[in-house]
């Protein structure tokens, strides 16, 4: 028996800058800026250039994003265009002479339009079955290269909990570069090809698949990147494990080990009880801030066990890596028990580091 419940948002990346325009026949004023319709019908502002008003001229508005009425994200375009294009006018835009267009779409359609919705069967009710749901996503430009799937609402069965594999529910996206198969709790996450988990900002937080400190456990078969934008004048990043509020023993870090018990962090990748050969974290050349020279020096790359720090130790640490570009790589195997148990995969905390401080 599963309830699955699936809201994905598709956006399309570019490879070059470009923009889609379309033409809108209308009345406005002479030069067609959109912003000074209403002003110029019944308040004529008093330059020479008014005189030559023309009853009819060609608006344009660019294919923008929009927020339509009902609070869903659509694109702007004409009422023809949203129509002949599949999708539903939800509001306007562009001062009034576009309409958002939400584009929304469920099990076996195929989409070539940015921002679409992917939802199951009966949305918003779930769907307790057997079967596939799929979607073949065209690329909408050929100049695109990249696709992000937002996962607004992302709940199906999750990972036995032996091995922790995805064998009852599983979302997959083929086509690509191989993205591993993903199960459970995942609202609020995202896939991209390439960082698989793609963030921007100053700070912010990450979490594996899955991840949900009262009952969600790590997955196996993982093999992903994720990314941080350097932001300008920032050359380090900091991470620190999550506040746990459910747990007594914070299980924000539980990547190998038996978790219902306290377990030390696991470092680098010898094969050895405190290595991390298996399941690991890779946080480029990781150092502990205020570690005393002259250790500072060196620094560690894999990461894993039960607690977050760059050196062996049963104390959570604030990991510094100043390795660019800013990129994680997590890993599993597919093997838990019987020596890993009940792990929950990572949630950190990240903050990037100004170019001026002396730290980095
Ligand atoms: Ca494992």
């Amino acid at each position: 028996m599963k309830a699955n419940l699936v809201f994905v948002v598709l956006y399309f990346g570019l490879c070059k800058a470009g923009e889609n325009r379309v033409n809108y026949r209308g009345i406005t004023n002479w030069n067609g800026r959109l912003q000074d319709l209403k002003e110029q019908r019944f308040w004529p502002p008093l330059q020479k250039e008014s005189r030559f008003l023309s009853l009819f001229t060609v608006v344009t508005f660019p294919n923008g994003g929009c927020a339509g009425a009902s609070g869903d994200n659509g694109t702007c375009m004409t009422a023809r265009e949203c129509s002949g294009r599949g999708g539903s006018a939800n509001g306007y835009c562009a001062n009034g002479f576009g309409l958002c267009c939400i584009f929304m779409t469920s099990c076996g359609s195929t989409t070539a339009e940015n921002g679409t919705y992917f939802v199951n069967t009966g949305y918003p009710s779930s769907y307790d079955g057997t079967g596939s749901c799929e979607i073949t996503v065209m690329k909408s430009h050929p100049d695109v290269c990249q696709i992000r799937l937002d996962f607004n609402r992302f709940t199906i069965a999750g990972p036995e909990q032996i091995n922790n594999v995805c064998n009852q529910d599983q979302f997959i996206v083929s086509g690509g570069n191989p993205i591993p198969t993903i199960c459970g709790l995942n609202q609020g996450n995202h896939t991209d090809e390439g960082c698989l988990q793609y963030y921007t900002g100053v700070s912010g937080q990450l979490r594996s698949f899955n991840y949900d400190p009262s009952s969600g456990l790590q997955l196996s078969n993982q093999d992903y990147g994720i990314c941080i934008r350097m932001e300008r004048n920032f050359c380090g990043i900091q991470y620190t494990v999550c506040t746990d509020t459910i747990n007594n023993r914070s299980r924000a870090f539980t990547l190998s080990g038996n978790s219902n018990n306290a377990v030390n962090a696991m470092i680098g990748s010898g094969a050895g009880p405190n290595n991390c050969a298996n399941d690991w974290l890779l946080v480029p050349c990781a150092t502990n801030v205020g570690r005393l020279q002259p250790a500072q020096a060196l620094c560690t790359d894999r990461i894993c066990g039960g607690t977050f720090s760059a050196d062996l130790s049963m104390q959570s640490a604030t990991v510094l890596s100043t390795i660019k570009p800013f990129r994680l790589w997590f890993h599993t195997d597919n093997v838990e028990a019987p020596v890993d148990v009940g792990n929950r995969g990572f949630c950190l905390n990240y903050v990037q580091q100004p170019c001026t401080n002396n730290a980095v």
